[in-house]
């Protein structure tokens, strides 16, 4: 080899080598994840939050986790109702971010979403401001690469106090808890940087946490009011979240309170639902929290109630359901629209066909789409059910699998819908998931930048109503919405499954 040529050569290698040694040194080292913390704001502050790695040990093992500002679950921001603040978001990860602020009605360039924002790059930052119009309990967390990165740690939410201080009844302390699971095999993290792998059912994880912890504790005496935030940030997994031994006094949804509160065994949330419950308990004891689905009963961790004498003490208040007329009062302008003929109509369903192709050929395939695997008699799918339902999900991947919103009127299908809505003009959308497509299971349903109301399941009117962005649409189930267009901007309506939002299950509408 000519010399000079090898000596190039050398000093290149020598280049690459110090460029990977460069890149690949963090800029600072990896720590261990913290607890959440509560950051207070107020209008006109600004904050800044950071994604990037940390470490968790989780099922036995130090795993690579992400984190924001270092913390699982990110920081609970705490902002009073109609306050603006600028969230300063850096991505230090090295994949690509958005940051969406799931629920707040905020203006349409701030929403983190691929209608209104590029993908910010690793080192990239971007300041969100945001308008908490509404009370209630919202959350953020990613929009690109969701399906790997959200599981990882990337959750964190936002409580935004009411300015009626009567909205709720009062409590002795609030806590946030995050829903979520992890798959976990050989003490390995089951997940693809690219999160293209298992979009027919999503990844089920075999870890169950709270708060991004397993077995999570939470301590509290006899007779203190607890106010629990609970919000689901799993992938695909939907919760039936319970305290075994205790009634939950269920007084508030997606977006703020309920009409009336009431008491519950058992709250059902779908990916990116909220619930805000208050418990109390009179014995002092371990009280487990639990998901109490149909065939198994998980416990997520426990509640230790210590023997205390809290004050102030709102046993009384606790024991009574309040009504918000506030709530209703924002409601009545809509009752009119409840049982009017849909305006547009949505279908859910998939297709694999080209999966069958490619995979089943031998199976007799001409029959599958009868089979209605999936969902159980609930139509919900609880848990990834064994055996080939299972095995056809590890063989799915975004090429093949297509999870569809069909728009009934124009035959048309996810981005190829592109609906304009009137704003202030209520718009009610029916929306039919397909028991007969060849994977029935349900689908949370969610609309970026607007509120709705869930007015009949099944042709049963709802009562009892509140505020809603995402809404869980069961195997086989009809459900009516009415929502309200008062937020302009092009926005995207989609299905909270990770997975199935990455295999195209999303639409654009615009409200002008
Ligand atoms: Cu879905």
């Amino acid at each position: 080899m000519n010399k000079y040529l090898y000596f190039i050569g050398i000093v290149a290698a020598g280049a690459a080598l110090a460029a990977l040694v460069w890149t690949s040194t963090p800029s600072r080292q990896t720590l261990p994840a913290k607890e959440s913390e509560d950051v207070v704001l107020k209008d006109g502050d600004t904050y800044a939050l950071s994604a990037g790695y940390v470490t968790k040990v989780l099922a036995g093992k130090e795993q690579q986790m992400l984190a924001y500002n270092g913390m699982i679950p990110g920081p609970a921001i705490r902002v009073p109702q109609g306050a603006s603040v600028t969230i300063d978001f850096k991505n230090d990860t090295d994949l690509p971010a958005l940051l969406h602020s799931h629920g707040v009605r905020m203006d349409n360039a701030f929403d983190g979403a691929q209608t209104s924002q590029r993908d910010i790059p690793p080192g990239g930052s971007f300041a969100y401001k945001l308008t908490f119009t509404d009370a209630g309990v919202f959350w953020y967390h990613p929009h690109v690469a969701e399906v790997y990165e959200q599981p990882l740690g990337l959750y964190g939410a936002f409580i935004v106090e009411p300015n009626d201080a009567n909205y709720y009844p009062s409590a002795n302390s609030e806590h946030v808890l995050f829903l979520s699971d992890l798959p976990v095999t050989n003490g390995t993290i089951a997940l693809t940087k690219d999160g293209k792998d298992k979009v027919l059912m999503g990844h089920y994880g075999n870890v169950m946490l709270v708060n991004g912890q397993e077995q999570y504790t939470l301590n509290a005496k006899t007779g203190e009011v607890l106010r629990l935030d609970v919000i689901n940030s799993a992938n695909v997994r939907p919760f039936n979240f319970a305290v075994a031994g205790a009634k939950l006094k269920l007084i508030g949804g997606d977006n703020g309170a309920y009409e009336k509160a009431t008491w519950q065994n058992s709250v059902i949330l779908a990916p990116s639902e909220r619930a805000i419950v208050d418990v109390m308990f009179t014995k002092s004891g371990t009280y487990e929290i639990q998901n109490k689905t149909p065939n198994n009963t998980y416990s997520l961790g426990s509640i230790v109630v210590s023997d205390g004498n809290v004050q102030p003490s709102y046993a009384t208040q606790f024991n009574m359901l309040q009504s918000n007329a506030s709530v209703t009062q924002s409601i009545d302008p809509f009752r009119s629209y409840f049982d009017k003929t849909p305006d547009k109509k949505l279908v859910l369903s998939v297709d694999f066909s080209g999966m069958m192709a490619g995979h089943m050929q031998g199976m007799g395939t001409g029959g599958m789409g009868g089979m209605n695997m999936g969902a159980s008699d609930d139509g919900i799918e609880w848990d990834d059910s064994e055996g080939m339902m299972q095995m056809m999900n590890a063989m799915s991947t975004v090429d093949e699998t297509k999870w569809k919103i069909t728009d009934a009127a124009t035959g048309k299908s996810n981005m190829d819908i592109d609906w304009t809505l009137k704003q202030g003009q209520p718009v009610k959308v029916e929306i039919y998931n397909d028991p007969n497509s060849p994977h029935p299971m349900q689908h949370p349903i969610h609309f970026h930048g607007q509120r709705f109301l869930v007015v009949s399941r099944n042709g049963v009117l709802q009562t009892n109503l509140v505020w809603k962005d995402t809404v869980l649409v069961k195997s086989g189930e009809t459900v009516d919405i009415v929502l309200d267009p008062s937020n302009p901007g092009t926005w995207m309506a989609h299905c909270h499954i990770s997975e199935h939002l990455q295999s195209g299950m999303m639409f654009t509408y615009t409200v002008r």
